[in-house]
């Protein structure tokens, strides 16, 4: 029988079957050994009965399609997987109140990228600000993540949102008070109970909590609540890496005349002459300076 993992605590682990019949499991002995893949929330996996009793176990980790991981620190080889199969980062943010922070958004999309999981930018409370509240978002729209204005208040965009997340495994962040939760109780009227992990927020002080959890949708796919999205530090990129973080560069960084191009002093620069030429936007640029510095300072051995 194959299920798929909704959390896990202290070995034993919650998953769901294909009717939606939940069960608490374990680890079969050879998935526990060193070298045996980690088990992530997210995973499919195939259950086996118990010997004895009538509990289930799981035999077998099914491929991932996708993964959310934390590079071991240092660059060195290995990686935490935090979540599989995740289809879609949602990273809600408000129009105002709180007032959207561009750098913020960055290091959420940023996260995802890295991991070469498709992002959707959701702008909520449009009802507290006049004209277009996509305009400050431009940016955002021309990099190539879609973008969606909505209102709780309004019960304005709910509908094209519920339509994205039926099916699929989404991810949701974004700051607090942005109105995550206001979203799914809104698009999803009896979700509440569950809704109320979804704000469970990091602890700065120990960077290690990074236990992610699914939620079942009622009409089908997962949202899941995963601590630490925007925390760059704790993914360990290389500041290498970080060109194709920002999606509008994938593109534009074969064209650059060093392969190794960092995009910030080097001659014949794409996306130096991209930003120069406004095809690419300063302030995005600006975020990829100031994330590239940081993860320098991290990372002195790169
Ligand atoms: N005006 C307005 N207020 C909203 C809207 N959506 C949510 N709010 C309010 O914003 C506040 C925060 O909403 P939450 O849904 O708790 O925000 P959250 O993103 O889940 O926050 P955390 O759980 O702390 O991460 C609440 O007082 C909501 O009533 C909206 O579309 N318009
Ligand atoms: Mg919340
Ligand atoms: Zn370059």
């Amino acid at each position: 029988m194959n299920a798929v993992v909704l959390r896990g605590t202290g070995g034993i682990w919650r998953a769901r079957d294909a009717d939606g019949v939940e069960y608490d499991v374990s680890l079969r002995g050879r998935l526990k050994q060193s070298d045996a893949p980690k088990l992530a929330v997210g995973d499919d996996v195939r259950l086996e009965r118990e010997a004895r009793g009538d509990t289930w176990a799981i035999a077998e980790i099914l491929p991932r399609r996708s993964r959310l991981a934390r590079r071991a620190p240092g660059g060195a080889y290995g990686e935490r997987v935090v979540a599989a199969n995740v289809d879609q980062v949602i990273v809600v943010f408000a129009a105002a109140h709180p007032e959207p922070n561009a750098r913020m958004l960055d290091r959420f999309l940023v996260i995802a990228g890295a991991n070469d999981i498709p992002s959707r930018i959701v702008i909520n409370k449009v009802d507290l600000v006049s004209g277009d509240p996509l305009a400050p978002f431009a940016d955002y729209a021309r990099a190539g993540y879609p973008l969606h204005a909505t209102s709780v208040v309004q019960r304005a965009g709910l509908d094209a949102l519920h339509d994205v997340l039926r099916g699929r495994v989404s991810a949701f962040t974004g700051p607090s008070g942005a109105g995550k939760s206001s979203l799914l109780n809104a698009m999803y009227p009896g979700l509440s109970l569950r809704v109320g992990e979804i704000s469970r927020s990091v602890d700065k002080g120990r960077h290690t909590t990074v236990g992610a959890t699914m939620h079942p949708l009622p009409d089908g796919g997962y949202v899941m609540d995963t601590p630490g999205l925007r925390e760059v530090g704790l993914w360990n990129l290389t500041p290498a890496e970080l060109g194709h973080c920002f999606i509008e560069m994938r593109s534009l960084a074969g064209q650059c005349r060093f392969r190794d191009c960092r995009h910030r002093e080097e001659p014949d620069c794409a996306v130096l002459a991209a930003v120069a030429s406004g095809a690419m936007s300063a302030e995005r640029y600006d975020s990829y300076r100031h994330l590239f510095t940081e993860l320098e300072a991290q990372a002195p051995s790169w």
